[in-house]
């Protein structure tokens, strides 16, 4: 079974079944998306993060109908803050949301903090995997490569915010371990649209340089 995905129909051997795929949803907390969230802090507009909140949810229930595993990732630090590196907490400073320090939502990107927790929209299942992660990149200190690898999945669709952040990151971590990935365009979003696009682009280069990108609609289509 494929996806019409672009620049090739996903996956490259066709190969997808529930036993072998899952969905990561990178990143739906607050901190991104939520009005007094660290985005919002830094001033950029939360409807490009927010675009995606529907098109996940579609999606989410009709792969949790069939069969299909759906993990969750939340980036976040420590409440000490030793998982912080220095350079990212002066960085986040500079633009006015510092990381570890009390906002609208609490402690921002801390773990624990109301801005921290995943938006209700998209709440995990019980029994769902969620990767408590401190950096950009879901496979960095994280026990996600292991999980993946004791359930024998090989093909990830990857939907969340930002496309060009932490899902970019994410991507091309899982893409370098051997991976199948697909990116859904309109299940993900960025700070900046043109930043998305360029995301997109990027994937899409050298024949598929870290897997393919498809509209969820076209997953839909493939498992319907
Ligand atoms: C960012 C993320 N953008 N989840 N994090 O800092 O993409």
């Amino acid at each position: 079974m494929f996806v019409q995905a672009d620049p090739y129909p996903w996956p490259w051997n066709g190969d997808l079944r529930p036993d072998n795929t899952a969905l990561i949803v990178i990143d739906m907390q607050t901190d991104f998306c939520g009005v007094g969230g660290y985005v919002d802090k830094m001033g950029y507009d939360l409807s490009l993060t927010r675009a995606p909140i529907e098109p996940i949810r579609r999606l989410m229930a009709s792969l949790r109908a069939l069969g299909y595993a759906v993990m969750h990732t939340r980036e976040g630090h420590r409440p000490d803050l030793s998982d912080l590196p220095a350079n990212k907490r002066w960085r986040s400073q500079r633009i006015g949301a510092g990381i570890g320090d009390a906002g609208p939502c609490g402690r921002i990107l801390v773990r624990g903090e109301p801005g921290w927790e995943l938006i209700p929209e998209l709440a995990p299942l019980p029994g769902e995997v969620v990767i408590d992660k401190p950096g950009k990149g879901s496979f960095c200190a994280t026990d996600l490569e292991l999980i993946l690898g004791t359930r024998g999945i090989t093909n990830l669709m990857l939907a969340g915010i930002t496309t060009d952040v932490c899902v970019h990151t994410t991507m091309r971590e899982a893409n370098d371990r051997g991976f199948e990935c697909l990116l859904l365009e309109d299940c993900t979003g960025a700070t900046d649209h043109g930043n998305h696009l360029a995301a997109l682009k990027m994937v899409k280069m050298q024949g598929g340089v870290f897997g393919a990108v498809a509209p969820s609609a076209a997953v839909l289509e493939a498992l319907a």
